[in-house]
């Protein structure tokens, strides 16, 4: 064996440059030593055991490797760029070596031993297996034997093992502690807001290539889809809290790009209640239960929230939203989508423009009614949830288009309101909304937990072409997310639940921490290094850039902008931009809300806020209460705006009716004994053939024998689906039902419910007995017919009964595609 140089000896000569790489396969000594350099107390390689001889080569080899690796990187070749200073500079790309044998960049030279758990031991280099499709997860138990955890077969899943049939359980028994003790253990923190929530898979069709303003991979091309998971949420309620509560509807997409993901997190509503993010454990706080008593669950009608708000006066838009219909959408596939903020989007040339994010339903924005929404509340807790769910298994996929309001830094400064102020939206009139591609969920999530329970959005992720603006709600929303899930997820590896890990690869020199997934190969967990060939390295210009903003040198503060001391404005532009109809129901919200609020003083304090938007409103709501509409309440700073429009149509809520369709509408067609078969059938197939979800629904399970004897299958009853859980209801015609039906007490009160909240009614019948029982009028308030009240008139003959069947369905339809009449309204209601 040749001798070793001394590594403490300089190498200061030409014959030391010599010795300074000696090739491992000479230096066998040393290869199996974990612990030092070169060693001589080694096994004889000449001893005939070839198995230890291939390790040996095989180490050695790994040995040269990282030799040869270490070799080429004499200094760190990126680290002068650290010291250019200018803005623009972009970062250098990193200059990878690949390892010329996988063995070259293992961890252990035994990896290619193969089994059933480590696998072929043939690793794919520079590929991670985490990054693949769900499927890599998907249990399916299908002709499986019941196991532990651990894979061993369970023998009896019925009996614990004991100390005799009649003896204590035995402390042995594993198979039991280890059920009982996951068991335990199922429950994960519900989220601090947002706790309540659906999701849904699909994907995002962008329509055009966007390169021009952003370099984000998304909008690279027409057509291309990214995969992406939505979850819609409540703010306030628990996780088992109902879901038609009146409150803002989170809406929180994550696109898988292929440059990483990007979390739009946003809600149904495009402003919110403060300004910054040093207030919102306050508004949380406020908002929530009430800490003495813990009531009321999922609701803003108390004192701690009212107190809070009134003390806010920023919060006033936000509030005028909240209290308009907007905050008991009809479902989750009618409701438009906000990214809030105002970001920033970023090309190539790192050009940026502001952009402000809307997603706006294809099946139009459409909401409950409040009575509805409260009965609802007790009739289906689950209604949007199943809605989503029930919708995607139907075929009928929720459908948004994405567009964007682009605007430059030199427009914002010109106008009347703070680009940076989250409590003020841009009017679509002044810059229009431009559309850019449609999202579509078209598969429900195989598993509630592990993917919407389990799923992190946050707003710090996103990917190169898109950036943050300096709005201080954003700034703050930036930290939280992250935080809170490192409690509710318990540790720092969510990143590598499957529904959270990214398409694209994840390759980086973070290692550890609880519930570590990934197993990454080599000895290096840092940068820059020589020994993994420098790899993962930094991908320079590639990878995600800040726009190098100019930020003037400024003083250290706390503070606000000084047209971020205007509250009232826009809450004026979004009342003003409200249909009557709207109008009046903001005003009963209010006076709902404020009746629960206990406190007199707190009441007249939010009604001083209202008299800076409207006295009308102001007025309306004081009247509810029983009160003087105060004095309005003081500007914090009185401050000369000229807004740029004084009306927004775009704000109404009947601005998007959406598609002319009544896909998905849950129509009940009410049966008893004696119904007429032939015009129910007729409508049902009518309906069903327009895509609408008509139902059979009866006092009770069972069938019901109609009038030419055939027989109807009842599919659901009244008690088990109410009024409010149906869009329209169809009264069925037949000698002598509308009395029979009105002997019914639940079935007066649907109809007589469907009629208060403004529902499509279509009798099949002109035998008004069933009508007059509900103390249903047949015309509306003003006189005039009620388009959504529609009654069969009886025909001499056949042909112009079918002919009248048919007009009949057909405004039946055309009321359901519109969805409610609400001219049918009146306040208290008539029946
Ligand atoms: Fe959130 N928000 N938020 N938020 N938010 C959370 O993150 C927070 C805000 C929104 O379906 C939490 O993982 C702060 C605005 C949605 O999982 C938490 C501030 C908007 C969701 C958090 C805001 C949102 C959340 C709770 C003010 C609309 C549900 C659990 C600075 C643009 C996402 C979690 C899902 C969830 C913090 C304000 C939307 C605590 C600190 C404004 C849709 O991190």
């Amino acid at each position: 064996m040749r001798e070793q140089p001394n590594p403490g000896t300089p190498a200061d000569s030409a014959d030391a440059d010599e010795r300074a790489f000696v090739p491992a396969s000479e230096i066998l000594g040393s290869i199996t030593s974990s612990i030092s350099g070169p060693s001589t107390a080694l096994p004889d390689p000449a001893s005939g055991d070839e198995l230890e001889d291939a390790a040996h080569a095989r180490l050695a080899r790994k040995r040269t490797a990282d030799e040869a690796f270490a070799r080429q990187m004499a200094a760190n070749p990126l680290k002068p760029a650290e010291y250019d200073t200018s803005p623009l500079a972009v970062p250098p790309r990193g200059l990878p070596l690949m390892p010329a044998s996988e063995i070259d960049g293992a961890s252990t030279v035994s990896e290619n031993m193969e089994s059933d758990k480590v696998g072929s031991g043939r690793p794919l280099t520079g590929y991670n297996a985490q990054n693949e499709s769900l499927d890599r997860v998907r249990v399916d138990a299908s002709g499986q034997v019941l196991t532990t955890n651990q894979g061993v077969a369970v023998a009896d899943n019925q009996n614990s093992l004991r100390a005799s049939l009649r003896g204590p359980t035995l402390l042995e028994d594993f198979i039991l502690r280890e059920k009982i003790t996951h068991f335990d253990h199922e429950r994960i923190p519900e989220r601090v807001v947002h706790a309540r929530g659906s999701a849904a898979h699909g994907f995002f069709e962008c329509y055009q290539d966007l390169s021009d303003l952003t370099r984000a991979s998304i909008f690279s091309e027409p057509g291309k889809r990214t995969p992406v998971f939505v979850r819609f949420s409540t703010v306030a309620g628990e996780r088992g809290s109902a879901d038609t509560v009146r409150d803002v509807r989170g809406f929180a997409v994550k696109f898988y790009t292929d440059a990483g993901n990007w979390d739009l997190v946003g809600n149904n509503i495009p402003v919110f209640f403060i300004q910054d993010a040093m207030k919102f454990p306050d508004l949380v706080h406020a908002l929530k239960p009430e800490p003495h008593h813990a009531m009321p669950q999922a609701s803003s009608a108390h004192d701690t929230f009212w107190d809070f708000v009134s003390l806010m006066p920023e919060s006033t838009h936000m509030l005028m939203w909240i209290m308009s219909d907007r905050a008991i959408p009809r479902s989750y596939r009618m409701m438009q989508g906000f990214g809030v903020h105002t970001f920033r989007l970023v090309n190539a040339q790192q050009e940026s423009v502001f952009c402000k994010f809307h997603w706006s339903p294809l099946a139009g924005t459409h909401s409950l009614m409040w009575d509805e929404a409260v009965k609802i509340a007790g009739a289906d807790p689950d209604y949007h949830r199943r809605d989503l769910w029930e919708s995607i298994e139907a075929g009928i996929y929720p459908e948004y288009e994405l567009s964007l309001q682009i605007f430059t830094e030199e427009q914002a400064q010109q106008w009347s309101f703070d680009i940076l102020d989250p409590t003020k939206l841009v009017p679509e009139e002044l810059v229009p909304l431009r559309p850019v591609g449609r999202m579509v969920l078209n598969r429900n999530p195989d598993n509630f937990f592990a993917e919407t329970e389990q799923v992190a959005f946050c707003t710090a992720h996103i990917v190169p072409g898109i950036d943050f603006t300096n709005d201080p709600l954003l700034q703050g929303r930036i930290h939280s997310y992250v935080d809170t899930q490192l409690t509710r997820l318990g540790g720092p590896n969510f990143h590598e639940i499957p529904i959270n890990a990214p398409v694209s690869g994840v390759y980086n020199n973070q290692r550890d921490g609880m519930h570590r997934q990934a197993i990454p190969r080599g000895r290096v967990s840092y940068e820059p290094n020589s020994l993994a060939g420098g790899c993962p390295f930094q991908a320079g210009g590639a990878g995600f850039t800040s726009y190098p903003e100019h930020l003037a040198m400024a003083d250290k503060l706390r503070g606000k902008p000084e047209r971020f001391a205007d509250h009232f404005t826009q809450a004026r532009l979004f009342w003003q931009s409200q249909s009557q109809i709207e109008q009046h129901h903001i005003v009963s919200a209010y006076r709902f809300e404020l009746s629960r609020v206990q406190t007199q003083a707190v009441r007249e304090r939010v009604v001083s806020l209202l008299a800076n938007v409207s006295m009308d409103l102001a007025q309306g709501v004081a009247n509810g209460l029983g009160i003087r509409v105060p004095r309005a309440q003081q500007v914090v700073k009185p401050l000369e705006i000229a807004p740029e429009v004084s009306e927004s149509p775009a704000l109404s809520l009947f601005a998007r009716p959406g598609e002319d369709s009544v896909r998905g509408r849950r129509v009940a067609l009410l049966v008893t004994d004696g119904v007429e078969a032939a015009s129910l059938h007729s409508v049902l197939d009518m309906l069903a053939e327009e895509g609408a979800a008509p139902r059979v629904v009866g006092a009770r399970l069972g069938v019901v024998r109609a009038d030419d004897g055939s027989v109807i299958h009842v599919e659901t009853t009244v008690e088990a689906m109410p009024s409010p859980l149906w869009d329209a209801v169809v009264v069925p015609g037949g000698e002598g039902i509308q009395l029979v039906l009105s002997s019914y007490g639940q079935m007066v009160e649907f109809v007589k419910d469907q009629y208060r909240h403004c529902k499509p009614i279509l009798v099949l019948s002109d035998d008004p007995v069933l009508l007059e029982a509900a103390g249903i009028p047949v015309d509306m308030p003003a006189d005039e017919p009620d388009p959504a009240l529609i009654r069969l008139r009886a025909e001499r003959s056949q042909e112009d009964s079918v002919t009248a069947l048919a007009v009949s369905v057909a405004s039946f339809r055309e009321a359901l595609a519109r969805h409610r009449n609400f001219l049918r309204e009146t306040d208290p209601p008539v029946v």
